[in-house]
């Protein structure tokens, strides 16, 4: 089938943020599950993603990674599912600028911070997201001017951002801020997270049984 959509993940991964967009989407999808160390360095899906890393994406003959590139490609190609502003709408300059704000600058700050590293203040200006304190309050101001990142309605940049943000105070390496809190809580009310996340847990269960 050249239209097949194929996920490839492992349920305790950021495969969970593609899970959740591909069930905003709706769209049938298989799934292909991966081991750390083995299937996913294996020479079979390093021809899928040469990082050896979950999430992928198959659409097709066509392949996307990065989880927020995955979710920012199924929205335009899904354009029936309403999950992006559409090409040329000026909502379209939030859209990218939240997507790719925390693609880059929050996951590295979040990343960096987790692993120790402080950035002397005087390289601030060279690296990206400045200082982790400035990116945090950057993120808290965005998600606190309305119920969704951008404009008035639910985007891929929820599911991206929300994302990052949840599993950033899961782990301890955001802080609970109360607008981090209710952005979350509110993104959690929307049918296609519950549906993911059941999914994502009934796979991590049947591979325990498995194993
Ligand atoms: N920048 C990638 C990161 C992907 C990533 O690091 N995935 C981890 C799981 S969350 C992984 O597959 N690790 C396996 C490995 O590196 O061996 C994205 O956003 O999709």
């Amino acid at each position: 089938m050249t239209d097949e959509l194929v996920f490839y993940t492992n349920p305790q991964s950021r495969g969970r943020i593609v899970r959740w967009m591909l069930e905003e989407v709706g769209q049938p999808y298989r799934t292909e599950a991966l081991d750390y160390g083995t299937t996913m360095k294996a020479p079979a899906y390093l021809a899928v993603n040469p990082m050896g890393k979950v999430p992928a994406l198959r659409h097709g003959d066509a392949v996307v990674t990065e989880a927020a590139a995955i979710c920012a490609y199924l929205a335009d190609a899904f354009p029936q599912a309403k999950l992006a502003p559409p090409p040329g709408d000026r909502l379209r300059a939030p859209y990218y600028r939240w997507l790719f704000f925390s693609a880059g600058p929050i996951e590295a700050s979040v990343s960096n911070k987790a692993f120790g590293f402080v950035v002397p203040p005087e390289r601030e200006r060279s690296i990206g997201y400045g200082s982790f304190d400035r990116a945090m309050k950057v993120l808290e101001d965005a998600v606190s001017a309305g119920d969704f990142i951008v404009g008035s309605s639910f985007t891929a940049a929820d599911v991206y951002v929300g994302s990052q943000i949840a599993f950033g105070m899961m782990f301890g390496m955001i802080e609970k801020r109360p607008a981090f809190e209710n952005y979350v809580q509110r993104l959690r009310t929307r049918p296609a997270f519950a549906r993911a996340n059941d999914l994502d847990n009934a796979l991590m269960a049947q591979r325990k049984q498995a194993s």
